[in-house]
This record gives structure tokens, C-alpha cells and sequence, in this order.
């Protein structure tokens, strides 16, 4: 995995961390096998469909932008990244959870991974599949530093870890440009 080399973060990315048959055969499987809900938000009194599809696994409940998500059993397809992010990342997970992005009005706002359940610096490893979008970091406090753009490439691997969530919040913007469905995975270590 490569560094980058960013303030107040510890990021490590690497471009290639699936063949391109293994991403695509890969991308298709979790199309078909995921178990894919469409939540809503509630936004300014309104209830509105969230931007993109989402799934929860893993072995404890998890409770992410307000929604409560029951444990779901691993499935031989998330149990075989699982296995090959943590040889690669050098951690171990318990949960992951799996956004699609249909289109390029699909999008997740800005945030950081920081609740309390995922303990006070955790590792967060996000693989990516599918057409490729614009990943922004913007520093919390830090006026000086300029927001961090990485394009996160079909079958790549992004690793945060360390302080990041402290300093940085992260979003994917919608985007006028054609791209093709994406599915992103972070795998993370919920604490009991
Ligand atoms: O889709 C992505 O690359 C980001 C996903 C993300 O930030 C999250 O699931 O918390
Ligand atoms: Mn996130």
C-alpha cells in the first residue's frame, strides 16, 4: 500500500488491490447477493430517501446516522474480502457496511467514522468496486490546509486509520459527469 502523506491523518491507499476480473466478478456477486435496502433520512422534518442503497453485516448491532442496524450473518462473499482486507490492512474486522451508488446523484454527505462504538482511533478499510468517484477529505480545524481529493479506482483499497476521524470529516459528492454504479465496503471493529 502506498502512504499518503497528509497531516493530522494516516492514510494508506493502494490503486490495485483487486485484478480488474476479480473487481468485476466481484462487483456482480455483491449485486446479486447483498441484501440491499433503501433507508430513509429524516431531513428538516421530512422524511427522505437516503441517496444510495446501504447494507449492514457483521457479528454485533450497529447504530450508523441515527439508523439501528441488527447483526447479519457473514455471507461466503463478504467472508472472503473480509479475509483478504485483513491480511492486507493488517487488522481485524467485525462489521462491514456496504453502500451503492447507482448513479451519479447517488452521494454520502459529509462525516467522519467517529462514533463511540467504533473506539477512539480505529481502522477503517474501504474497498472500492464499480464506476469510480471523487473521495474528499476536509480537515475540521484547519483553514491552511487544503481539502484532499483521491479518486478511488475499481478495486482499490483505502486504509484510515490512526488519528484521521479526529481531523478529518470525508464525503462522495454527486456528480454531473456519466459514471457507471459503484459499491464501496467498510469494513470496521465494533467494540461490545
Ligand atoms: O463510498 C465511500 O467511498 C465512502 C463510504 C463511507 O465513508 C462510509 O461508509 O462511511
Ligand atoms: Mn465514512
Amino acid at each position: 500500500m502506498q502512504t499518503l502523506d497528509i497531516p493530522d491523518a494516516e492514510l494508506y491507499y493502494d490503486p490495485h488491490f483487486l485484478k480488474q476480473e476479480e473487481a468485476d466478478a466481484y462487483f456482480l456477486r455483491l449485486e446479486r447477493e447483498i441484501s440491499w435496502q433503501q433507508e430513509s433520512i429524516r431531513m428538516f422534518g421530512k422524511e427522505l430517501p437516503m441517496p444510495r442503497l446501504t447494507a449492514w453485516y457483521g457479528d454485533k448491532a450497529y447504530t450508523y446516522s441515527g439508523l439501528y442496524n441488527a447483526p447479519k450473518p457473514w455471507v461466503p462473499v463478504l467472508q472472503e474480502l473480509k479475509d483478504r482486507v485483513e491480511q492486507a490492512s493488517g487488522h481485524i474486522y467485525n462489521s462491514v457496511l456496504l453502500n451503492f451508488y447507482r448513479h451519479g446523484n447517488d452521494s454520502m454527505g459529509w462525516h467522519a467514522d467517529d462514533e463511540a462504538a467504533l473506539g477512539d482511533e480505529p481502522a477503517i478499510a474501504s474497498l472500492s468496486l464499480g464506476g469510480e468517484r471523487r473521495f474528499s477529505l476536509k480537515h475540521r480545524a484547519r483553514q491552511d490546509l487544503k481539502p484532499v481529493h483521491i479518486t478511488l479506482a475499481h478495486g482499490s483499497l483505502l486504509l484510515m486509520q490512526g488519528p484521521t476521524q479526529h481531523h478529518w470529516l470525508h464525503h462522495i459528492p454527486k456528480t454531473k459527469r456519466p459514471v457507471q454504479p459503484r459499491i464501496n465496503l467498510t469494513f470496521r471493529r465494533v467494540k461490545a
